[in-house]
This record gives C-alpha cells, sequence and structure tokens, in this order.
C-alpha cells in the first residue's frame, strides 16, 4: 500500500514537474524532505505499453493492474497522451476506464497530456516514472500511443517493452518491422476476438523468428481478460530475465542509423546521372515503374526488388 499522503504528494510533485515549476531533482528533494523517498536502490520494474490508438492499450493496462494487485503489488500508471490538455478527450477517458481502481491505495494513475511539439515523449513522462519509482510503487504502467517513430523512444523509459496491434490493421506488421522488433519484448494481439488474430500473430511471429532475441507473440481479449494470464506470465519472465534496456536501446540506435544513412544513400543514387536516365524513361514511357525501381535499385547497388 502507498500511503494516501503520498500519493497525493506524488500527484503534486508530477503536476510541479509537468507545469516547470521545478525539475525532477528539484520535486525528488522535496519529495525526501517531505519523508517520502522510502527507496533507496530498489527499483520499480518499469513497463511501456505501446501501439496504435484505439488498440485497447489502456482495457489492457486496466486488467494488468487488476494482475498485478492479486499479486501484492502496487501498481503506478502514466498514460501519456498526445491528445490536447485543453480537450482531454482521451485523457478523460482513460480515467474512466481505469476508474475501478480509484479507492485502491496500492494504485496510482495519472494521465498526462504533454507532449514535445515533435510528438515524442514528453520530459515530464521520464520525471513522472522516477517520481512514481521513488514513491515506492513496484510496478510501473507508461501507456503512450505509438505511431510510427514516436513509440520508440518508450525505449528511453522502459525495462520491458509491450507492442500492442489489432488484427486486420493492414499495414500495422508493416509499421513493425521499421524497427520496432528491436525495441519490442513482446508484442500482443488485442482484441482477438476479431477475424484474422490468429493471421496477424502468425504473420508476427514469421517476422520475430528473423531476429536474434525471443520475442513472444500473445493473442488477448482485453474486455473480458481473455489471455491475460500468459501475459502476465510473459511479463514475469521478461521481468526476472534482467534484459537489458541499455544493450537494447543501443542496438535500436544502430539501426536507426544504419536506416537513416541507407535513406541518404538512395536520395544521393537518385540524383546521379544514371538514376536520371533511369526516370527521364519513365517520363517517356519507354520503362515501367517496376522495371524503373528495379534499375533505380540496381543503380542503388541494393538488391532487387522481386515483385
Ligand atoms: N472487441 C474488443 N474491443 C476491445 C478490446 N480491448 C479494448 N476494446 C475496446 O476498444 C476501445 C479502445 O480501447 P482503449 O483501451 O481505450 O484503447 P487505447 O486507445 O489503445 O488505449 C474501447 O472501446 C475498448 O472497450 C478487445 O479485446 N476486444
Ligand atoms: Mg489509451
Amino acid at each position: 500500500m502507498i500511503a494516501h499522503r503520498v500519493q497525493r504528494d506524488l500527484a503534486r510533485a508530477i503536476s510541479a514537474v509537468e507545469n516547470g515549476h521545478t525539475d525532477v531533482r528539484g520535486a525528488l528533494a522535496q519529495f525526501a524532505a517531505l519523508g517520502h523517498a522510502q527507496r533507496n536502490g530498489a527499483r520499480a520494474d518499469v513497463i511501456g505499453i505501446t501501439g496504435p490508438p484505439g488498440a485497447g492499450k489502456s482495457t489492457l493496462v486496466d486488467r494488468l493492474i487488476e494482475g498485478f494487485r492479486a499479486n501484492g503489488e502496487t501498481v503506478a500508471v502514466i498514460a501519456v497522451d498526445p491528445s490536447s490538455p485543453f480537450t482531454h478527450g482521451a485523457v478523460l477517458g482513460d480515467r474512466v476506464r481505469m476508474q475501478r481502481h480509484a479507492g485502491d491505495r496500492g494504485v496510482f494513475i495519472r494521465s498526462m497530456a504533454s507532449r514535445t511539439a515533435g510528438g515524442g515523449l514528453a520530459p515530464a513522462t521520464r520525471d513522472a516514472v522516477r517520481l512514481a519509482d521513488a514513491a515506492g510503487f513496484d510496478v510501473v504502467i507508461v501507456e503512450t500511443v505509438g505511431v510510427g517513430q514516436v513509440e520508440l523512444e518508450i525505449v528511453a523509459v522502459a525495462d520491458v517493452i509491450v507492442v500492442v496491434t489489432v488484427p486486420a490493421l493492414g499495414d500495422s506488421v508493416q509499421t513493425i518491422k521499421a524497427g520496432l522488433t528491436e525495441i519490442a519484448d513482446m508484442f500482443v494481439v488485442n482484441m482477438a476476438d476479431r477475424p484474422g488474430a490468429n493471421a496477424t500473430a502468425l504473420d508476427l511471429k514469421h517476422m520475430v523468428r528473423e531476429g536474434a532475441r525471443e520475442i513472444p507473440v500473445l493473442q488477448t481479449v482485453a474486455q473480458d481478460g481473455t489471455g491475460l494470464p500468459a501475459l502476465l506470465d510473459a511479463l514475469a519472465a521478461k521481468r526476472g530475465a534482467g534484459d537489458s534496456n541499455a544493450v537494447r536501446a543501443v542496438r535500436f540506435e544502430v539501426v536507426r542509423r544504419a536506416r537513416d544513412a541507407a535513406v541518404r544513400a538512395a536520395l544521393a543514387a537518385l540524383d546521379s546521372d544514371d538514376a536520371s536516365a533511369v526516370l527521364d524513361g519513365l517520363r517517356d514511357h519507354t520503362i515501367s515503374r517496376n522495371d524503373a525501381v528495379d534499375a533505380l535499385l540496381a543503380i542503388l547497388g541494393g538488391p532487387a526488388h522481386a515483385h
């Protein structure tokens, strides 16, 4: 249990940091001065839950809270939402969704609307996680809306990363290919009550088989709790394994930079004289689009894409 007083001061400390009234060090010092920093050394397990809007992340988090509480662990949730602080749309929704835990002193829930202009995780998110850790919570769950590259920043915050997707989100597996296998500790196909869940899970399993790490692919129905015991088991296994987030962050950074370099090389190749000749042929209708792509890839020296 986390005393009500600690919960209240934690909420205030997060607000102070979020509003820029103090930095995280100041907030932690204040926290300690209030006699709250019971934790020196022990660390919360930080679980990142990321995925597209509407995938069922908040519903899943609600179920996870239930699971951790049943295990006697205290849980803080930091839900980062890109919606405007002025509209409060989905933020309010999250609060309502997790409302049933409101009276539980082992649970702290905080929605943060703030994000940086670029769409990244606001620094305040990181600070909120540190503060929740200092407050003594056993588990901190960070829910972020992941679209494209944005979710990847969660690497800097979380020890274990769960990427949530849903069936029949046509290009979700494609999006995931752009480097998510480097950061995901597990994939969850939520809404497994909908058609296409098995196919999506199979797609993901094929994809993760190519990687070096073992990444479980699970299916859940967050609404009724189907698959939650397996998800909790998988999380327990990852938490116990002490997977190094530093290793993962470095791997991801290498992939990101290699991808950036490849993009730069492709753009440069497209500016070459050889490439201009191919593109002229495309304009003159003497070459098909597919043949133009193959020819340009050949100029780039990369593997030709077979269609
Ligand atoms: N059919 C179905 N609906 C779900 C499931 N999980 C969540 N939902 C619903 O999907 C909607 C979006 O859920 P929410 O948790 O807010 O998604 P988030 O935006 O990813 O946090 C809500 O109406 C949920 O009730 C599921 O497993 N199956
Ligand atoms: Mg949500």
